[in-house]
């Protein structure tokens, strides 16, 4: 059994119900379960400007699916939320990205862990912060001390939940 940690992200066609819809599959995963969830975080969009606002959150799943195969069955959730991909940088309806899968590094065509980004991402840490303080990169950062490094000018604000995020 391992665990894993995804980053949740859209910035079109209803964003927030996007995300928690699946924030609800991931629990249906093969072989996986959703075991925590962080609030809905209402973020500014990070690359290139003049776009929509985020909907980010991040969730831990536990899986008995090997990193590749997760990131098939990430993929695949993807495609069933209409995600299309026209432009590299473009808006989306969904995005799922594996953040961490245990402590393993890897560097493939494919997939890269830990997630090359994420310790600079606000939209990724504040969320993660948030459910796994404690938790420890494969570099020896712990989160809670990446995201209180993070000099944001606008930070990630939580959303109210329309309902509470299931265990
Ligand atoms: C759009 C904007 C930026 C698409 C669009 C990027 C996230 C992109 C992000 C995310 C936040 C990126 C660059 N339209 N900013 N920037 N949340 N992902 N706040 O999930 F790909 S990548
Ligand atoms: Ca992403
Ligand atoms: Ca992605």
């Amino acid at each position: 059994m391992s665990l894993a940690w995804i980053g949740l992200g859209s910035n079109l066609d209803a964003p927030r119900a996007h995300v928690e819809r699946a924030l609800d599959e991931l629990h249906h995963l093969p072989l996986t379960r959703r075991q925590h969830a962080s609030h809905l975080y209402a973020t500014r969009p990070i690359g290139p400007a003049d776009q929509p606002d985020f909907i980010n959150a991040v969730a831990q799943l536990e899986t008995r699916l090997s990193p590749l195969a997760l990131l098939d069955q990430l993929q695949a959730l993807e495609q069933r939320h209409g995600r299309v991909r026209e432009r590299r940088w473009g808006p989306r309806t969904l995005d799922l990205d594996l953040l961490l899968f245990d402590a393993q590094c890897l560097a493939t065509p494919r997939l890269t862990l830990p997630h090359p980004e994420m310790t600079q991402r606000a939209f990724v840490l504040v969320p993660l912060a948030e459910i796994a303080p404690t938790l420890v990169l494969p570099d020896g950062h712990d989160v809670a001390s990446l995201a209180a490094s993070l000099s944001e000018e606008a930070p990630p604000a939580k959303i109210p939940p329309r309902m509470l995020p299931k265990p």
